[in-house]
């Protein structure tokens, strides 16, 4: 995809061409798929601001009647929050060729969206991974792959603790994507801060994650995780998260098939059998990472020349 394909907002075009940070964000996670209402518009506007407060521009990536955007400032935050068709990286040909009137991306799609709109950092919840019966059902999250593809830095707070993360870290591994731990050398259990699940490797600062990138990428490396844990006061015990989370898998029979619906069926029992606690992690976790993701955009963008 060449970035002609990509439609940018005028706030996204404006500071590119200003030479200022940007930070691409998906859109799934604010539809009805990723959060209920009223708690995705609440998302919205507060991980936006979230990225404007840390200097930098948000760039929402969807399909939008049929055009790849990268910056959707004059799209209403009805459709954003509404139903929603999720995309992977794979279905954006489709999407485009189909003329879908609103397609929201997962990780795998932003992260191919920015690469293209030439975005080097991208802000999300919680990346896909190795589901825990991936040897039965193959379920290994696209996400994986489209991150280790394009030379973007993705900015989660680990990965769902439904997940089988140690696999998720070892096939990001296999895959040749540098994880680096925020502040931490833990993969981050996204709504719990810490999984057990050793990364050796450890950052603490904006300006060490650009310096790394800046290396990797003269090296013509692809995709970096900056994995950063939850803040505490939001963080949910680990014993009480893994007694929902066996309980929504059951109720999902999420242990007995893969496919996109998984995703999206099991956060919502999370949400149910917690009461809501594990969207108001969502909801701190999701800005948390959108002001990290900010602060590395902006260091970026001081090393980068002015057009
Ligand atoms: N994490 C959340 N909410 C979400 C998702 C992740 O808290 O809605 C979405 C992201 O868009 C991620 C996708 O890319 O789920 C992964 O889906 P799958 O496991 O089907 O690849
Ligand atoms: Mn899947």
């Amino acid at each position: 995809m060449t970035a002609r394909s990509v439609v940018l907002g005028p706030d996204v075009s404006r500071a590119q061409s200003a030479g200022h940070a940007v930070v691409a964000l998906e859109t799934t996670i604010f539809s009805e798929l990723g959060l209920p209402r009223p708690h995705s518009v609440r998302a919205l506007s507060e991980v936006t601001a979230a990225v404007v407060s840390g200097g930098s521009t948000p760039a929402l990536t969807a399909v939008v009647d049929g055009e790849v955007r990268c910056g959707l400032e004059a799209v209403d935050q009805d459709r954003i929050c509404g139903p929603a068709t999720k995309m992977a990286a794979r279905d954006l040909g489709r999407a485009v060729a189909q003329r879908w009137a609103y397609g929201a991306t997962t990780v795998s799609a932003a992260v191919t969206v920015a690469a293209a709109a030439g975005v080097e950092v991208f802000a999300t919840g919680g990346i896909g991974g190795v589901h825990r019966n991936a040897a039965v059902t193959g379920d290994i999250s696209a996400d994986l792959g489209a991150i280790a593809s394009h030379p973007v830095i993705t900015v989660t707070a680990g990965a769902k603790v439904f997940l089988d993360l140690e696999r998720t870290v070892e096939h990001l591994e296999t895959l040749g994507v540098p994880v680096l731990g925020w502040h931490c050398d833990e993969f981050p259990a996204f709504h719990s801060p810490s999984s057990g699940v050793a990364l050796g490797a450890t950052v603490t600062s904006a300006a060490e994650v650009a310096r790394i990138a800046d290396a990797h990428w003269q090296l013509g490396g692809g995709g970096i995780v900056v994995a950063c844990p939850i803040p505490d006061h939001a963080a949910i015990d680990r014993a009480v998260l893994d007694g929902w989370v066996e309980r929504a898998l059951t109720l999902t029979g999420a242990s007995d098939h893969g496919g996109p619906d998984v995703t999206p069926a099991v956060l919502s029992a999370l949400a149910d059998l917690s009461d809501g606690r594990t969207v108001e992690a969502n909801l701190v976790l999701a800005e948390n990472n959108a002001v990290v993701a900010a602060a590395i955009a902006v260091e970026l963008a001081s090393g980068r020349p002015t057009s």
